[in-house]
């Protein structure tokens, strides 16, 4: 930790002001797991102000400076409890109409009061997200920061709480070109703390990461559970020598217990080191869309306990077929951005259950979370709601595949993602990123987030939306090699107008995977009618469905779709009339709700696919299930 020299006028003349804020920042390393676990919410109203030219963190406002050390007062640039206010978690943007196009810095502040139940007990700040940088201040100091603006942040703030408390946040939406996703991207930039921020209490040593799934081995007989600690790092470094409760630090060895009541299971994990893992025999009602099952999962240790609601599936690649409990399945999917008209990325409850219940109506088993991680919640309504996830990183279009930093940036997203999903069985594929052009930077970066997926969770797929090689009109990315299932953006009957290219697009190819077409599609302006040959209306948009579906149901090796995109989204880079900085490829209004009509072809071809494969005991019509 810096110490922080006195500051009056010196910092208008500091360039390197930021030097002292990279420190400290919070990666998927610091998580907890905090399912089932109390947690104190700091939402609520906050104080606000826009702070453009960062002079919060130039002058140090956090430290509260009014007096020199005379005993003088000092003229101060801000008045925390005077600035207007601003109920968190929330988008900036959509709150006020000056803010609807603010990218920048923007200060919130707030106190709260804490009681500590315990003298061991340790406390996790968690942010659920912040747009893109946050640096948080607590009780005039620096705790750290956090990059990266769909994934969370977990602080440890142990001994830093007193009975009364402020902390002061910064929200740094910028866009610049070194960060994931980089400055150019075809939606929305919302900033804010835009979900939830708590507090989090723990035992001195408590459960880190506590994974529980089917062992994919076909048999789904049995649950692998994998368990981590973790100990303040005084108690730790120095191998338990000085603590005194040794058993309880993880260096020492002791055990965890699993219990899931409805399977009668209660299981000892060993732990050694803070790591234990354990294959238990089990019979699980298996996790679907059809029947999502889910049970309460208990594990204990110490004097933590720690509780989550999962469900059991088995999801593989066998040749060309994506097989779920052993079946192949056709995933009928759509994608969809996390947006609401009036609250950007910070929908409500509703909304979200809004959004899964309308990809149902169309047909869907499946959806693609674009582009960028959604909130935790989404998981959790698709796993009781019964919908499989596509999730997937902004490793999108030019980021700057040569910068060792920026591939950091992009593997720690990554890594947090796992992890705040690892229990959720609707989630099947991690997607490492959308239409990257095919180059050797590129390849070694996107490579190294595929290996990087695929060690950490054995038990899903790993596939990115991969761009068509107009060169050799075929499904060509040299990435396919390392992803277990090939996504492919294709925009037949829009940005390329010849539809005939398509067919012979899969005549030229033949991949040895399956391949989901993530992307196609075509704008339609709601309400806005003309000739299926009008581009822009409600007619092109359900011709280019109808021309698709034609094509797509012959090609055996494409596995599933997730045509762009449920609804129509906010995008600056849309200035035409019929758009109206809006994106407007959806088959639905921006509200939700209304329907375009291709939101019924589609409809009618999933009904079909879905009539199908009932009639064929579950199966994909021409796949062979084991
Ligand atoms: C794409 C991108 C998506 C865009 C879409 C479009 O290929 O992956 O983010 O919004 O095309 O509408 O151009």
């Amino acid at each position: 930790m810096k110490k922080y020299t006195q500051k009056n006028v010196s910092d208008i003349n500091l360039e390197d002001y930021l030097g002292e804020y990279e420190d400290l920042q919070a990666t998927a390393d610091d998580m907890i797991f905090d399912s089932g676990r109390r947690k104190e919410s700091l939402n609520g109203i906050w104080h606000y102000a826009v702070d453009q030219y960062d002079t919060c963190i130039r002058q140090h406002w956090f430290e509260e400076r009014y007096l020199d050390r005379d005993g003088n007062t000092l003229p101060v640039d801000y008045s925390f409890d005077e600035w207007p206010t601003m109920q968190l978690p929330c988008c900036w943007n959509t709150e006020k109409e000056q803010f609807l196009l603010y990218e920048g810095s923007m200060i919130f502040t707030r106190t709260f009061r804490w009681t500590t139940e315990d003298k061991e007990e340790r406390v996790f700040l968690k942010i659920g997200a912040a747009n893109y940088i946050c640096r948080v201040f607590l009780n005039k100091e620096y705790v750290g920061m956090h990059r990266g603006g769909s994934t969370p942040a977990y602080f440890e703030v142990t001994g830093r709480l007193q009975a009364e408390n402020r902390i002061l946040i910064q929200a740094d939406s910028t866009r610049r070109p070194e960060q994931v996703p980089t400055e150019n991207t075809d939606w929305f930039n919302y900033g804010g703390i835009y979900r939830d921020i708590e507090l989090i209490r723990v035992p001195r040593v408590c459960v880190k990461r506590f994974q529980i799934a089917l062992v994919p081995d076909g048999t789904f007989s049995k649950i692998k559970v994998r368990v981590q600690l973790s100990a303040p790092k005084t108690l730790c470094t120095d191998a338990n020598a000085e603590s005194t409760q040794p058993t309880l630090c993880p260096h020492g060895n002791l055990s965890a217990t699993l219990r899931i009541p409805e399977l009668n299971i209660c299981a000892e994990i060993p732990v050694q080191n803070g790591f234990g893992e354990l294959i238990i025999d089990a019979a699980p009602k298996l996790w679907s869309p059809e029947n999502p099952k889910l049970y309460e999962v208990f594990l204990s240790c110490g004097g933590d306990v720690v509780s989550d609601t999962v469900g059991f599936r088995e999801i593989r690649v066998r040749g060309r077929d994506i097989l779920l409990n052993g079946w192949p399945i056709y995933l009928r999917g759509i994608s969809c951005h996390e947006e609401s008209v009036r609250y950007g990325k910070a929908p409500s409850d509703e909304e979200r259950l809004e959004t899964i219940l309308l990809a149902k109506e169309l047909g869907c088993n499946f959806m693609r979370l674009a582009h960028y991680p959604h909130d935790e919640r989404m998981a959790r309504l698709a796993d009781r709601e019964g919908l499989l996830l596509w999730e997937e990183i902004p490793v999108y279009w030019a980021v700057r595949f040569r910068r060792e930093e920026t591939y950091e940036d992009a593997e720690n997203q990554l890594r947090e993602l796992i992890l705040r999903d690892w229990n959720r069985a609707s989630v099947i594929i991690w997607s490492v990123g959308n239409e990257n052009a095919d180059s050797d930077e590129r390849l070694a970066f996107m490579k190294r987030l595929a290996d990087c997926a695929h060690a950490i969770d054995e038990t899903r797929m790993v596939s990115a939306a991969c761009l068509v090689s107009f060169e050799k009109l075929a499904i060509a990315d040299r990435l396919a090699e390392y992803l277990d299932i090939i996504g492919l953006n294709e925009y037949f009957g829009w940005y390329s107008p010849d539809f005939n290219q398509l067919p012979r697009l899969f005549a030229n190819s033949s991949p040895q995977k399956p391949v989901i077409i993530t992307e196609l599609g075509a704008d339609a302006m709601p309400g806005h009618h003309g000739t299926r040959t009008d581009k822009g209306t409600e007619e092109y948009q359900a011709y280019v469905y109808e021309r698709q579906v034609e094509t797509l149901q012959g090609i055996s090796y494409v596995k599933g779709l997730t045509p762009w995109i449920l609804f129509d989204f906010r995008c600056p880079r849309r200035t035409s009339v019929i758009q109206g900085y809006y994106n407007r490829k959806g088959l639905l209004s921006p509200d939700k709700k209304y329907k375009k009509p291709a939101f019924f072809i589609l409809q009618n071809y999933y009904r079909g696919i879905a009539g199908s494969a009932l009639s064929d005991g579950g199966n994909v019509p021409g796949s062979a299930a084991e």
